[in-house]
């Protein structure tokens, strides 16, 4: 995709995902209807599935030919990642929206041949947009961003899912000791923003392609590490241990979580 096309992309992915948060935020105060999935933790509201429909019903018809991964089923049943493939995450933190109404993104990364091309995270109630690419760099709203933080993992602040720290899996009690400490937000796409603005040096949970894809296009531009736990690079047709750093403290948190 050459630099004109991919930022149409972009400007189409930001109108898409500006609407769909306009629509959450006029409901926000419905009734919700609320279903679990896997476990009791894992649930899924009529907004969700709506907004997926939605988010599909305006990439299909501005990119007819593209496959679109989406979280609650309504996209395609994607087996390779050839041509233009859209990951879309309709509310990422469906917990937090239940609970706080409050720090859930909508989500939508955009790749051709496995390649990233752009990456948009929306927090929807603070309606701050997270938007770019390799192309076209990285921007909050209208402002570019230009770096992450520089800290040391003992200077930095380490997002985590709350299971992986309660269970000390990778090592995260270790990796608490070491860290300026640990924060556990509760949505992928929130704690990528954290990264992308220097809050945070690290996030590491176990995430589906829809969880990551946006953020990763982000994350890369800005020059982070974003991989499997055990180092391996992502595969962006299944789900897994995931761990986006910072350049400067990537290393340093996988040898203590593989440690
Ligand atoms: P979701 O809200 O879109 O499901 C914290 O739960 C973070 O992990 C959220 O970004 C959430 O995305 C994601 N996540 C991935 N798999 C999950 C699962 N099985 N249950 C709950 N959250 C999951
Ligand atoms: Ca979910
Ligand atoms: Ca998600
Ligand atoms: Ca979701």
């Amino acid at each position: 995709m050459d630099k004109p096309e991919t930022a149409l992309l972009a400007l189409r992915m930001r109108d898409w995902v500006a609407q769909a948060g306009a629509h959450i935020r006029h409901h926000i105060h419905d009734p919700l209807q609320i279903q679990t999935k896997s476990s009791r933790t894992d649930l899924v509201t009529n907004l969700d599935k709506q907004t997926e429909r939605n988010l599909i019903a305006a990439i299909r018809s501005e990119y007819p030919d593209a496959q679109i991964m989406g979280e609650e089923g309504s996209g395609d049943h994607v087996t390779d990642l050839r041509g233009l493939v859209f990951f879309v995450d309709p509310i990422d933190g469906t917990m937090n929206f239940v609970k706080q109404k409050y720090n859930f993104a909508i989500m939508i990364g955009a790749y051709v041949d496995g390649t990233p091309q752009v990456g948009v995270i929306l927090n929807v109630m603070r309606q701050e947009l997270y938007w770019g690419g390799p192309q076209l760099g990285v921007y909050k709203n209208e402002t570019p961003i230009t770096h992450g933080s520089e800290l040391t993992l003992a200077d930095g602040l380490f997002g985590i899912n709350s299971a992986m720290l309660a269970y000390d899996r990778y090592h995260s009690h270790q990796l608490f000791k070491t860290c300026a400490g640990m924060r556990i937000i509760g949505s992928a796409g929130i704690e990528y923003i954290q990264l992308l603005e220097g809050r945070q040096i690290a996030y590491m949970s176990h995430l589906a392609p829809w969880d990551v894809a946006a953020g990763r296009v982000m994350a890369e531009t800005l020059g982070m590490s974003v991989t499997r736990l055990d180092g391996h690079p992502l595969d962006m047709l299944s789900s897994g241990d995931v761990l986006i750093a910072t350049a400067p403290t990537a290393d340093a948190i996988r040898a203590i979580a593989l440690g």
